[in-house]
């Protein structure tokens, strides 16, 4: 009686026209265990043996009708909290998801460090979701785009010792298909449209799927989708395969995918599946829906059980007898009983590994592999279609990251670049008429020119997109190398950025990481630049585990410390200081294409015996003239370090100076209070008490935005005279 799922795959994906009565069965038992995890689950939590219960119940169709219609390992799945039956379906174990449930150490997906339902499987391309609803869809997206780069150019998959590529091994198949559900109340996401807009505008293989159970919690579909129905809303996207089904239907569903799954295999875009399904239980176990739904609609609803029908069906037509099903039933229960008694006596994870996998463990960007700095010979000029040609002459800062981004995407095929305004012209036949944009400050100029409009492109004016897709790209073993145009503007990106890029390796246990570069454009002193591009912010992103966070003070530093960014396994924030970019007295001869800074080495700016000043970014060069002024007029002799990455940060280098001196200011641009000064003199207080023969001291703009008028922006910033005064003052404790 019994058929395993992959053979129901085969036998369905070669035949034609409707499922044969073990396949209906094999379905029915597929549903059947998925229903039967979560009543286990649910037996579980009232007695406590588990923490968390959230259902797929009456979702089961649906699931299941995808899986059988898709491949594990060979397509991509980004599924949702409502998906057991599909990834039951694919593969994954009763016994694997209870152990999820007990958030046992060997939780294949989390190692107990996720709720259950949320999944990820390296084996069947099952990637790390989180409970954030929605944001998986763009990493879908991004998934499929590098399916098709690396299809179109198999040679960028080779490995290479010497950076992340080492440890991002690339799988692929032409005519992969990536998978992405969420519920009809996720669809009221930004980053839904945004996911729909780019996986259609690029043709992409991703099937979506809304499962649409008419409840988002409490808050029915209505309220979150004008009409009450997102097929109606998505209706005009251009090359999109669109099928609206009943979600209860199993074999309706199966149907609904296969050709859905058919149309993106073959290259014509991406496809839409709209599934009306139900919701069997409570939104979860927390969740009690007597509360906002009358006894006659959950009656009604009661009767579209997807399980209930399939049972009816197979009893109705003869395929299964009574006493079958109750055979199945009890085989089914024997296995989830088991499997949970299994997991049960596993394992739990060990309190001490509470810290691995926040960041690489293979590759470490602190390491001195990262340190050519010394044997760098200046005196190349990479960039343009020329080529590199010798020269000593010293070059911006904004030339010096143009020339890195030339020099890596030369040395590294899986670099892609995107962004708002980065190509030369997203129109690429108009290039012979003219010279290009390359990026609103030009940091991107010629790299379309050079590397094709496969590796560089504009995307759409979505900060999220960017980001989401970046992560997408990174998972598959690519390194998108993107930019936020605007540090005032990466707002909607912080999601991404916060809950998916920099912890994807973490809450996956290591199984999956998403290295991705971000770099954007910061900071203010622009005369003019007023509220909207003036932000600074970088304590946001520091407070972020797994994320490196990167802000260098001039073009040497920020050509070598692109690199190690570029080349790491980690997730980099690469902040820009927009002042910065074209200033004269921060310029340097080109490098060359191997030279790279280690992250966590700071760099004396200027020596001293009588103060440390602990600073970076912009506030370099004005620490300087501050420092001249205070040796000059009060012979006084400060020490500037300049951290160049502030996650992390050089300890070593503040501990010996502040040894030296016992005198301490940290400065920065960013507003004073909660600022990234605040964690550093803590520190410095509590470690380095006994050297201190002063307060520690911070200096950073006043607590408000930056105005437009000069005068304003002058006094809100910290100035020169600012950092001289605190100089003197501390000298004076
Ligand atoms: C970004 C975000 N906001 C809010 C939540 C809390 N939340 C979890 S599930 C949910 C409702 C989702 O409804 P729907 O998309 O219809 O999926 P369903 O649970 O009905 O399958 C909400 C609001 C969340 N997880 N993520
Ligand atoms: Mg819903």
């Amino acid at each position: 009686m019994e058929l395993a799922a992959s053979s129901v795959r085969e036998s369905v994906s070669s035949g034609s026209g409707s499922l044969s009565p073990r396949q209906l069965v094999e379905i029915y038992r597929l549903m059947l265990l998925s229903r039967r995890v979560d009543d286990r689950e649910i037996l579980l939590k009232r007695q406590q043996k588990i923490y968390f219960q959230i259902s797929g119940a009456g979702h089961e169709a649906l699931g299941v009708g995808a899986a059988l219609a898709m491949r594990p390992g060979y397509d991509w799945f980004f599924p949702y909290y409502r998906d057991r039956a599909l990834c039951l379906a694919l593969g994954f174990t009763p016994e694997e998801m209870l152990l999820q449930a007990v958030g046992a150490a060997t939780d294949p997906a989390s190692g107990g460090r996720q709720m259950p339902t949320q999944y990820g499987s390296r084996a069947l391309n099952i990637v790390s979701v989180s409970a954030s609803t929605g944001t998986q869809l763009l990493h879908a997206v991004g998934c499929a785009e590098a399916g098709r780069y690396f299809s179109a150019n198999p040679e960028a998959a080779a490995s290479a010792e010497g950076d992340y590529r080492a440890f991002r091994d690339v799988i692929f198949h032409g005519d992969e298909v990536a998978y992405a559900s969420l519920g009809e109340g996720s669809t009221s996401q930004g980053e839904f449209w945004e996911a729909l807009n780019t996986a259609s505008n690029k043709k992409l293989p991703v099937v979506f799927c809304v499962e649409d159970n008419g409840y988002a919690i409490s808050t029915p579909v209505e309220v979150g989708t004008p009409g009450g129905n997102i097929s109606r809303l998505v209706a005009n996207f251009p090359n999109f395969h669109f099928a609206e089904v009943d979600g209860t239907d199993a074999e309706a569903s199966f149907h609904a995918f296969q050709a859905a799954v058919a149309y993106c295999r073959a290259g014509h875009g991406p496809a839409f599946v709209h599934g009306h399904c139900m919701r069997a239980y409570s939104h979860s176990l927390s969740d009690d829906d007597r509360l906002y739904r009358t006894q006659a609609e959950r009656e009604a609803d009661a009767l579209r059980d997807p399980l209930a029908k399939m049972q009816m069906r197979l009893l109705r037509e003869g395929i299964l007898t009574a006493e079958e099903i109750t055979a199945l039933e009890q085989s089914v229960d024997q296995e989830v009983a088991q499997a949970a008694e299994l997991a049960l006596q596993a394992p739990l994870p060990v309190v001490e590994g509470v810290t691995r996998h926040v960041c690489s463990e293979d590759l470490d960007p602190t390491s001195s592999a990262f340190a050519t700095e010394e044997a760098a010979a200046p005196g190349t000029v990479a960039g343009g279609k020329a080529g590199r040609a010798p020269s000593a002459e010293p070059r911006t800062m904004a030339d010096l990251i143009n020339a890195c981004l030339h020099d890596e995407m030369r040395r590294d095929p899986r670099i892609v670049v995107f962004g708002q305004d980065v190509a030369d012209a997203s129109r690429e036949e108009i290039l012979a008429e003219v010279k290009g944009k390359g990026g609103v400050f030009k940091l991107t100029a010629g790299l379309q020119s050079e590397f094709g409009s496969e590796r560089v492109f504009n995307s759409p004016l979505a900060e999220a997109n960017i980001v989401g897709r970046a992560i997408g790209y990174a998972v598959r073993g690519m390194k998108p190398v993107v930019e936020i145009q605007f540090f005032d503007y990466i707002w909607p990106a912080y999601h991404q950025i916060h809950n998916e890029l920099a912890l994807m390796r973490w809450r996956s246990n290591g199984q999956w990481a998403s290295p991705a570069v971000i770099r954007v454009p910061i900071g203010g002193y622009l005369t003019g630049g007023a509220i909207y591009h003036s932000q600074s912010g970088e304590s946001l992103f520091t407070h972020i585990p797994g994320l490196r966070v990167v802000m260098p003070s001039n073009a040497q530093d920020a050509n070598g410390l692109l690199r190690t960014a570029i080349r790491c396994d980690d997730p980099v924030l690469f902040l820009e200081h927009k002042r910065l970019y074209r200033e004269t007295h921060d310029r340097a001869p080109y490098p060359g294409p191997e030279f790279a800074i280690p992250f966590g080495k700071a760099r004396i700016v200027r020596p001293g015996a009588d103060l440390t000043l602990i600073t970076y970014g912009a506030l370099v060069p004005r620490s300087l003239q501050a420092a001249e002024r205070a040796s000059r007029d009060h012979g006084i002799d400060t020490e500037i370090i300049d951290l160049r990455t502030l996650n992390p940060y050089d300890w070593e280098a503040i501990a010996e100076s502040v040894k030296k001196t016992s005198r301490v200011i940290v400065a920065h641009e960013d507003m004073l209070s909660w600022g990234y000064g605040a964690e550093i003199a803590a520190r410095i207080g509590d470690e380095l008490f006994d050297y201190l023969d002063a307060p520690v001291r911070r200096v950073g703009a006043l607590d408000t935005f930056v105005a437009y008028q000069p005068i304003l922006e002058d006094a809100i910033l910290p100035q020169p005279e600012t950092i001289f005064k605190a100089i003197v003052d501390l000298k004076a404790f």
